[in-house]
């Protein structure tokens, strides 16, 4: 049996094929839009290995000035597209939330792309959940406590699995160790896309 900690919902394979297909297809539309780009770790500059974009009103950007949601694409500086209605309906029907979310983050991960443990504590909403969809292969997903020390517990992430981080989990370290290529069929060159919806003001 797998424990999960609180607050913290994986509900595998909750997308089915046509749906996960649907989804990309808006998410290609997205991403026309709103090209992919490499954001810079803050400081140092160094480009971080995941590919992103972000639709709906706010998007999350990191450069050497730090890390900030912002109302425009920081490459091309458009607006972003708006958050795809499936999308919408997806947080509606998962999170209980009243509210439709604000942000959108497209992460696109190639066969060697990773992400190092962090905390998502950029938004000013730190009460309402983060929905994250997976898209394409699978990736090996870590998930520790509130403090950086404490123990972690790794997990398989597919193609259609919905997590929903809330309550104590929402403050929790994570991040993705590795993708396993060629897992899936679905993204015609292969890498994983992860979305992740949130309410980013209170
Ligand atoms: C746990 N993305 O974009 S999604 C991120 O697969 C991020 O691309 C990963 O971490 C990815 O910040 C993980 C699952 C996820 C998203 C948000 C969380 C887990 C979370 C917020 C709090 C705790
Ligand atoms: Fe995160």
């Amino acid at each position: 049996m797998l424990v999960l900690p609180k607050g913290l919902r994986h509900i595998p394979g909750h997308l089915d094929r046509e749906q996960q297909a649907s989804l990309v297809e808006d998410i290609r539309a997205v991403v026309r839009q709103a090209p992919l780009y490499r954001p810079e770790m803050p400081r140092s500059g160094k480009p971080l290995s995941v590919r992103m974009t972000n639709c709906g009103e706010l998007g999350w950007v990191a450069d050497k000035r730090g890390y900030r949601y912002q109302e425009r694409h920081p490459v091309t500086d458009a607006p972003w597209p708006s958050i795809p209605a499936r999308l919408i309906d997806i947080w509606m029907d998962l999170t209980g939330e009243s509210r439709p979310p604000q942000a959108c983050l497209v992460n696109f991960y190639d066969e060697t792309a990773k992400m190092g443990l962090h905390q998502d504590r950029d938004e000013r909403n730190l009460s309402s959940p983060v929905l994250s969809v997976s898209l394409g292969d699978a990736c090996l997903f870590r998930f520790g406590g509130t403090e950086r020390r404490q123990p972690t517990r790794s997990f398989r992430l597919e193609s259609g699995d919905i997590v929903i981080l809330g309550g104590e989990s929402r403050l929790a370290f994570h991040g993705v160790d590795r993708i396993y290529p060629a897992t899936s069929t679905l993204l015609k060159d292969g890498g994983r896309i992860n979305l992740t919806l949130r309410r980013v003001d209170p």
